[in-house]
């Protein structure tokens, strides 16, 4: 397991094939689960069936049996796992022991099956009966002075009705404090897009793949964090589409990838090269590479060639001779050296973009995750708008989601910053008046965990001060809070750094069956292309004493809200009550919600921009103007690098699934640094030389990170990359983009130590 030594050999097979296969056929025997997590593969993703806990990529119209995702696989075997966290296991550790285990120990432990409660006196956890978990719950949120001592956290698996609830609960309390794991992930897309475009979502749906004619994919790991986009890819590179990878990284699957579905390529070794043209960026510099694409347009529209969609423009956009000045307005020696490519590079990437009638722009974390953001992802859409690229088949603008249901949750009101609007409809249909002023992002519930006004924080999932940048600050933040509850399946770092008081509450998973008093009920999710559909899980829940978390939910509001009109009691019951309410408080996008969800297949909710409607004051598309090259404050000292975390090929999130990272090269190790041989030259280091990393900061904090072995890789000069969470102790919390509250954990600035 974890203490094999650390190997490190360049991987140059394709991605994906029989080393996929192999994988997943070692994750289940790992957990124990072979036929009982094979059986449970076959229903997942087909009508009928459950969504797959892993990202929020949509399913391929169930045209294959079985849609081979390896790192679908990898989730559901973990959720699966015959492992249990038992209360002889928390007798066994104290809770200092086991916070000297390390995540993926924790993990590796098993599924939680009982409430659990914090005993001080002993330093254990020790077994607790769930109405007095929930009346502990209840006791604590009533003695606050204020309703916005207390944070509410919801991370992206919990399910619509169990999030709908949650939203309810916590505004009829008082409180719009809902940090969210959006708020580190794609908050940007949510707060950058609704100026420009009127929403905050993608507008591409999965048959845009079949008539596009380019697809720009940048700042995305697709072969890993959402592989199931694979195939899409495979085919359109078959059709003879270009793509465009923009990317620091050489990520494997987008270079090269063999699909495990297909037969031929499976039996003869063979593959399909993904990237047409690889743009290998520097940190940071999309800005400055989309920016010269768009100069190369208008130069060309300047000299006389028909390059800009001049009708859609006319009719449907503002702003575009700002724009237009901006870019004209920057310098090619500028746009080269702060993009790292050069031009030739630039102006052949804005052909492939003037050639194609349909062009597609998918983006992860490598764009939302730097200190300008949302501004950036304004420009993308401006990109998008000079070729009336939305409205039409096989284009339009699409994030690549994280969490399997983290756009959904938004959806039905998780969000700190609710318009009014939506606070009247809740008024209207549940009776209550709710809180009007914004709540708490994430990095605004860590700074009030710091200076002591938040009081108590509840975790509808997830692994908060894992997650969240600073982790000394963040670890010293929760520890001064007066009850902490993590609501989860498994055992992870954040109910070990904990409040005076702390739950553990263990909830029936995804792919387990949820049965009330009115029969099984099922939950219902979005994915990152605004498709709905139902999740019926088919396994036996991991013990009897696991609840779903609407019934958790449910029961938290009574127990804190006595008085409260809401029918808590039927909904615990009732999952299609809960439904009916969605489409009440939701009537433009979920109205027939009941009938529409009994189509196996789901439904697609509007997406304005589509019909060529513009939901922003204006009712026209903005083209807003970002000044300069910069998505990141620009340091000055010699020494800096640009640090981008991500994530490996064996993990999710925080949860650590091994020590490897197939594609990269890496072995039982994760504390790597991966940095262009040259830069390590220059500092005189040997490759696989032990260095450690701190932050440069301005506030005084000192960061460090120890025990780092550096690695030979084709990073461009100046960036350097290494894993998520390892890593976040460099990440300074006020790292983040003003607009949407994003930690800029691509972009941290660093420089090497030795000794
Ligand atoms: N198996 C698996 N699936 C997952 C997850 C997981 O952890 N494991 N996590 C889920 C979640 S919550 C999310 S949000 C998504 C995350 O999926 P991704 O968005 O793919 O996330 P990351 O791995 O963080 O990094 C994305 C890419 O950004 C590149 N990058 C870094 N800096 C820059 C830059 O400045 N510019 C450009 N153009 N690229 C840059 C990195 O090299 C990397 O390839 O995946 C989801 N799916
Ligand atoms: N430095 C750096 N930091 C980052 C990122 C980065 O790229 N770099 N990425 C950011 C991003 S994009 C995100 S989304 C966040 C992720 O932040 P989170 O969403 O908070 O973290 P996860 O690791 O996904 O949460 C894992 C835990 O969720 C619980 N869980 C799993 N399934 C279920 C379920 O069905 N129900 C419930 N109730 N609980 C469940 C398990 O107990 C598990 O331990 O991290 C962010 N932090
Ligand atoms: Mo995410």
């Amino acid at each position: 397991m974890g203490e094999s030594k650390p190997r490190y050999k360049r991987y140059d097979s394709p991605a994906g094939g029989w080393g996929a296969a192999a994988a997943t056929a070692k994750v289940l025997l790992e957990q124990s689960v072979f036929t009982k997590g094979s059986r449970a593969l076959l229903s997942m993703n087909q009508p009928g069936g459950f969504k797959c806990p892993s990202c929020a990529f949509p399913d391929p119209e169930c045209k294959k049996t079985l849609e081979f995702c390896e790192n679908g696989a990898k989730a559901l075997a973990h959720e699966a796992t015959r492992f249990r966290v038992t209360r002889d296991f928390f007798a066994q550790y104290s809770v200092t022991a086991l916070g000297e285990q390390s995540d993926y120990w924790l993990e590796m432990q098993g599924r939680l099956t009982e409430p659990m409660r914090y005993d001080s006196a002993t330093d254990h956890y020790v077994p607790v009966s769930w109405d007095d978990a929930f009346a502990l719950i209840g006791d604590h949120l009533r003695r606050l002075d204020s309703p916005h001592h207390a944070e509410f956290y919801t991370s992206g698996r919990t399910p619509n009705e169990a999030a709908f609830l949650y939203s309810i609960f916590v505004r009829e309390f008082g409180t719009n404090n809902f940090p969210d794991c959006s708020n580190m992930c794609h908050e940007p897309t949510s707060r950058g897009l609704p100026p420009a475009i009127g929403v905050g979502k993608g507008t591409v749906i999965l048959e845009d793949f079949e008539h596009t004619e380019a697809i720009f994919i940048i700042g995305q790991n697709t072969g890993t964090n959402s592989p199931r986009m694979m195939t899409n890819l495979v085919e359109a590179r078959k059709r003879g589409v270009p793509i465009v990878v923009v990317n620091p990284m050489p990520e494997r699957a987008l270079i090269k990838f063999t699909e495990p579905q297909d037969v031929v390529q499976m039996a003869t070794f063979g593959s399909t090269p993904i990237a047409s043209e690889f743009v290998h960026i520097r940190i940071g510099g999309d800005l400055a590479f989309l920016k010269g694409m768009m100069k190369v347009m208008f130069e060309r529209e300047d000299a006389g060639e028909p390059i800009l969609d001049r009708a859609f423009l006319a009719e449907h956009v503002v702003g575009l001779d700002e724009l237009r000045a901006d870019v004209m307005a920057q310098d090619w020696d500028e746009i080269v050296r702060i993009s790292g490519i050069e031009e030739a590079q630039i102006r052949r990437c804005a052909e492939v973009y003037i050639r194609s009638k349909a062009t597609m722009i998918c983006y992860g974390m490598g764009l939302t995750q730097h200190q300008l953001s949302s501004r950036l992802l304004q420009q993308v859409a401006n990109i998008l708008l000079l070729k009336g690229n939305f409205g039409k088949p096989g284009a339009g603008i699409s994030p690549i989601r994280g969490h399997s249901n983290v756009q959904g949750d938004r959806t039905v009101g998780i969000d700190e910053k609710p318009s009014q609007a939506y606070l009247d409809r809740v008024r209207e249909v549940f009776g209550f008046e709710p809180p009007r002023e914004h709540g708490h992002h994430t990095v605004e519930t860590v700074e009030a965990m710091l200076d002591g006004t938040a009081r108590v924080f509840i975790g509808l999932g997830g692994n908060f001060v894992r997650a969240v940048p600073d982790t000394d600050r963040a670890y010293a933040a929760m520890r001064k809070l007066d009850l902490t509850v993590g609501i989860a399946t498994k055992l992870n770092r954040g109910h070990l750094i904990h409040g005076k008081d702390a739950l553990i509450l263990p909830v029936v998973a995804r792919s387990e069956r949820i049965e009330t008093e009115a029969g099984e009920q099922f939950v219902t999710i979005e994915d990152s292309m605004s498709n709905v559909t139902a999740s019926r899980g088919v396994l036996d829940p991991a013990s009897p004493d696991c609840l779903p978390e609407v019934e958790i939910v449910c029961r938290m509001a009574m127990a804190t809200l006595p008085a409260s009109k809401i029918d808590w009691a039927r909904y615990i019951h009732d999952y299609g009550a809960i439904r009916d309410k969605i489409a009440e408080v939701y009537p433009e996008i979920y109205a027939g919600f009941a009938e529409k969800i009994r189509n196996p297949k789901g439904f697609h909710l509007d997406v304005a921009p589509r019909r060529l409607v513009w939901k922003t004051p204006n009712g026209k598309a903005n083209m807003l103007v970002l000044p300069g090259l910069d998505v990141d404050t620009p340091v000055d000292d010699p020494e800096m690098l640009r640090l981008a975390t991500v994530r490996s090929h064996d993990q999710f999130n925080t949860t650590i699934y091994s020590y490897s990272d197939r594609y990269r090269g890496v072995y039982n190790d994760r504390m790597v640094l991966f940095m262009n041989a040259e830069d390590r030259a220059a500092r005189g280091l040997e490759a696989g030389a032990k260095i450690a990393l701190e932050t440069i900061s301005g506030d005084g904090v000192a960061r460090r990170v120890d025990g780092l072995t550096v690695l030979d890789y084709a990073m461009p000069r100046g960036a350097v990359a290494g894993y998520y969470p390892e890593l976040n102790p460099l990440l300074p919390l006020d790292h983040y983009d003003r607009i949407s509250g994003t930690p800029a954990a691509k972009s941290i600035p660093v420089r090497v130590v030795t000794g």
